[in-house]
């Protein structure tokens, strides 16, 4: 891993960084418009068409309930006490998300806002080699705990075959409405709505390139819940760090993808020193060596910088999606991050607690976007409605203020509803 010392390199490497995941080819473009237009015009018939082209099968597109089960028969007992555990802490801490519908009385009038969960949502599960049984928790649940009332959940099944995890996550939220489609048909199914699926109001979930596009292209048709780039960590460590702790972690996130991006900035030339062999020694151990040694060749970077402070301002520029902080003191430092997608605390937090079990969400904002975004969360499937009611004390207090203004606007229909009140017409 490349060790930046000055401040030119370092902010070659931050533009490398914001540029690692743009730059869609005309093609992939193309190619996704098309399928959304067919999916559109055509419905099933399309959605049959590319499934078989794309995951080589015919089978029927909902995947029956009692073939949920018998799939997750196949997963092992133990994993599924851990997804039931994991459930039950990710359950517990989208519960403290909750919103409630508020209102107060003041001057004869009645004003507030109410709270209300979307009615039909839309969950695309990736298939393949990046299946994920957490990626349902972690979609699922917030949902459930917002009152969605319809799930509609999308998972690729290459070749036919289905992840038994996935399955078993799914079985244990209790979802009936299971689509076996994926890629940029199963987009755009719920977005626009096909003869055996009902269009959705909003669609969340990772997914490929096809599926981060298309979920791009039907925005505006539904609503949708971010654009989820390649995975980050950003390591803040003095030098009471634990080196092997700090490799471990780096490597957490570089084996996800070799567009994944893993920094540790210091200010310990010792620690740096000692990270550097330990991530030679636990890389060579890894199943997915080849991609988490990309990842680092090309997007990770051991900072050094002569102190902490520097350490937070260029965590702060580049708002990791998972920072963790491993200091003398992190709660200290915790109170000068300005942006980041999640903050994991001290030796004993690393980032894959987070990931599975501890209970907030791993859908988190990417590639610099925690400057303006948050973690998936309950706030994603809810809408607010604001409610007004005036009594004629209460209109009158206002009356003058809005027939003035109407006034200078010039929309006179709109000062008539005062005066046609007020008796003045
Ligand atoms: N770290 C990923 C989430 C994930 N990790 C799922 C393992 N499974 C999101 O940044
Ligand atoms: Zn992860």
């Amino acid at each position: 891993m490349k060790v930046l010392k000055d401040n030119k390199e370092i902010s070659s490497f931050l533009k490398l960084l914001r540029k690692r995941a743009s730059g869609v080819s005309y093609e992939i473009q193309c190619t996704v418009k098309n399928i959304l237009a067919e999916v559109r015009k055509k419905g099933d018939t399309a959605l049959n068409k590319y499934t078989h082209k794309f995951d080589k099968h015919d089978l029927p597109i909902k995947i029956k309930t009692s073939d949920i089960a018998k799939y997750a028969k196949n997963a092992d007992k133990k994993v599924i006490k851990a997804l039931e555990l994991s459930a039950k802490r990710i359950w517990d801490f989208h519960k403290k998300q909750e919103e409630k519908s508020w209102s107060f009385k003041k001057y004869g009038v009645i004003l507030g806002q109410i709270i209300m969960p979307l009615e039909r949502v839309g969950i695309y599960v990736p298939g393949g080699k990046a299946s994920y049984p957490s990626t349902v928790l972690m979609n699922v649940i917030p949902a459930q705990v917002a009152g969605v009332d319809e799930i509609a959940l999308c998972v690729p099944t290459p070749d036919g075959e289905t992840n038994p995890y996935v399955m078993a996550a799914i079985e244990m939220l209790g979802i009936k409405e299971v689509y076996r489609i994926g890629g940029a048909q199963a987009i755009g199914a719920m977005a626009y709505g096909t003869e055996s699926i009902k269009k959705v109001d909003k669609i969340v979930g990772p997914g490929n390139i096809y599926v981060a596009l298309a979920k791009k292209m039907v925005f505006g048709e539904v609503d949708i819940d971010m654009i989820a780039g390649p995975s980050e960590i950003l390591i803040i460590a003095d030098k009471t760090a634990n080196a092997a702790f700090v490799a471990a972690d780096i490597l957490s996130q570089a084996e996800h993808d070799e567009l994944a991006s893993s920094i540790l900035i210091t200010n310990s030339e010792v620690l740096a020193e000692r990270v550097i062999q330990e991530l030679n020694t636990q890389l060579n151990g890894l199943k997915r060596k080849d991609i988490a040694r990309k990842s680092l060749k090309k997007f990770g970077a051991i900072i050094k910088t002569k102190d902490i402070r520097e350490a937070i301002n260029i965590a702060n520029e580049i708002a990791p999606e998972h920072l963790e902080i491993m200091t003398e003191n992190p709660a200290h430092i915790v109170k000068m991050i300005k942006n980041a997608g999640a903050v994991f605390l001290g030796q004993w937090t690393p980032e894959p607690l987070g990931d599975y079990s501890a209970g907030p969400n791993h859908t988190l904002p990417t590639g610099g976007t925690a400057r303006f975004s948050s973690p998936l969360g309950v706030y994603d499937f809810i809408k607010r409605t604001s409610l007004l009611q005036f009594d004629k004390k209460g209109f009158m207090i206002l009356s003058d203020a809005v027939e003035a203004i109407a006034n200078i606007e010039g929309l006179e229909a709109h000062a008539n509803t005062i005066r046609i009140r007020r008796g003045g017409v």
